[in-house]
């Protein structure tokens, strides 16, 4: 068969641990487990207690053997995991041995599951799920990487490349044999219908306000405001720590401070911004441009209000938006305006509330859009372009001008779709999808 190496990681987390998983796959795995293992290969799909030695008979430790002969195993390659002790000594000294058997090396990052997606166990969005669930840090990235790893996506696009050729086949009907006695109305109206109702569903998936991404990548809180108003030092109280510097000095901040968290059940990425003023030094200046490219691009803004200096609100203030009134320590709250939560970043009085006020907002945000069809760049990056083709192949057959150009179009959506999952044309992307999984996957 093969001639591609056999290869070996470990599949299981940071030594130590009480048990370490080690998984190969290939066709060695046989060899391997007959010089190594003292069971020999094991029967398939039983654990197997055994002793597992070295090349020079010494003893490296005693665990179970999982044999699970291709094509029925994960990479669809003869596979066999090992569950040792999981201690740094004996992970060292297993794949110090394992690759020094004969055309056995090393897994890359994510080589199982490509693996996997080579031998058609997984398209392209499943793997991607495997690696999202790895990853997944809240219950959100959790429930979105199972349903991409088990299929949703897939079976979105399915249907959809279902009705593509479908349409596909209609229109090249009408090339190859032009109805005589039918109005070109008659033959092109329901292939427009049946093209309308797909454009419709790309259309919804596209207008998704970037919520599958967001769930997967975290959604994004400016915090905006004049200099000085206490904008760092509020990003310290909700972050917990030091992040950003905070001087009685305007314009301290230049660059945007981002913290991660988790509120409202959902990752966060909480900016801390320059404060917002005219200025004749060039790095204040570039730190109040991207200030306001950060607020711009925001789901939502918190707006500070300075406490010692209360003035309204420079920038555009959204209907979601959120103003706070810092420094209530300071000044007496009841000078806050109605709309504002009075907060102190230096006592943390209000924070609480200011927190629970963005979870809310962003855990709404994030159930606007049920099942996002999109959850990384890459999906949404093809399907608009699949989305741009079937536009104009619509426009051809409505103006009449050519079934064969509209056909072609179409097939150029059929393989924007098949990209997504990974039919087609993905030669060129395979090792930056891959590349960003963990060693052992
Ligand atoms: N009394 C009081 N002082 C604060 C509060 N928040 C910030 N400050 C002070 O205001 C000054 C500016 O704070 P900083 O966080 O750097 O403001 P920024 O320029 O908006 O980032 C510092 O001296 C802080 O100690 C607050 O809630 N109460
Ligand atoms: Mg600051």
């Amino acid at each position: 068969m093969s001639e591609r190496d056999t290869i070996c990681a470990l599949a299981s987390g940071q030594p130590p641990a009480a048990i370490c998983i080690l998984r190969l796959s290939g066709d060695k795995v046989w060899k391997v487990a007959g010089a190594l293992l003292e069971c020999g290969l094991p029967e398939p799909r039983h654990a197997t207690l055994t002793k597992f030695r070295d090349e020079d008979s010494t003893l490296i430790d005693e665990g179970l053997a999982l044999f699970m002969p291709g094509p029925h195993s994960y990479t669809g390659e003869d596979t066999l995991e090992l569950y040792l002790h999981g201690g740094p000594a004996v992970i060292k000294h297993s794949l110090e041995t394992l690759t020094a058997q004969p055309g056995v090396r090393l897994a890359e990052p994510g080589e199982f599951t490509r693996r996997a997606f080579e031998a058609g166990k997984l398209d392209l969005t499943e793997a991607e799920g495997v690696a999202d669930i790895i990853e997944a840090e809240t219950e959100a990235q959790k429930a979105q990487a199972l349903r991409q790893l088990t299929g949703g996506l897939t079976e979105t696009y399915d249907r959809w490349r279902a009705e593509l050729t479908g349409v596909l086949a209609l229109i090249e009907v009408m090339v190859d044999f032009p109805d005589e006695g039918d109005t070109p109305e008659d033959t092109v109206r329901p292939i427009l219908d049946k093209l309308d109702l797909i454009i419709t569903e790309l259309e919804d998936a596209l207008g998704d306000r970037g919520i599958g991404e967001k769930i997967r990548d975290g959604f994004r809180v400016a915090i905006v405001g004049p200099p000085n108003a206490g904008k760092s030092s509020l990003l310290n109280r909700i972050a917990r720590r030091e992040a950003a510097i905070v001087t009685d000095i305007a314009g301290t901040t230049r660059d945007v401070v981002e913290v991660r968290l988790v509120l409202g059940g959902q990752v966060v990425w909480l900016a801390d911004t320059a404060g917002l003023r005219e200025t004749a030094d060039i790095v204040e200046a570039e730190g109040v441009r991207r200030a306001e490219r950060a607020a711009r691009e925001a789901d939502l803004r918190i707006h500070v209000i300075d406490g010692a200096n209360p003035e309204p609100p420079a920038g555009p203030v959204e209907q979601q938006d959120i103003v706070v009134f810092n420094k209530a320590d300071q000044r007496s709250a009841a000078l806050a305006p109605d709309s504002a939560l009075p907060v102190s970043a230096a006592t943390g009085e209000g924070v609480e509330k200011l927190e629970s006020w963005i979870g809310s907002f962003i855990s709404q945000r994030a159930a606007s859009v049920e099942a996002p069809v999109i959850t990384r760049a890459r999906h949404r990056e093809k399907l608009s372009a699949g989305l741009a083709s079937l536009a104009q192949a619509r426009q051809l057959l409505e103006d009449d001008m050519g079934a064969e150009l509209a056909a072609e179009d179409v097939r150029m959506a059929l393989r924007q779709l098949g990209a997504v999952i990974g039919t087609v044309g993905v030669e060129d992307i395979l090792g930056a999808v891959f590349s960003q999984f963990c060693i052992g996957k």
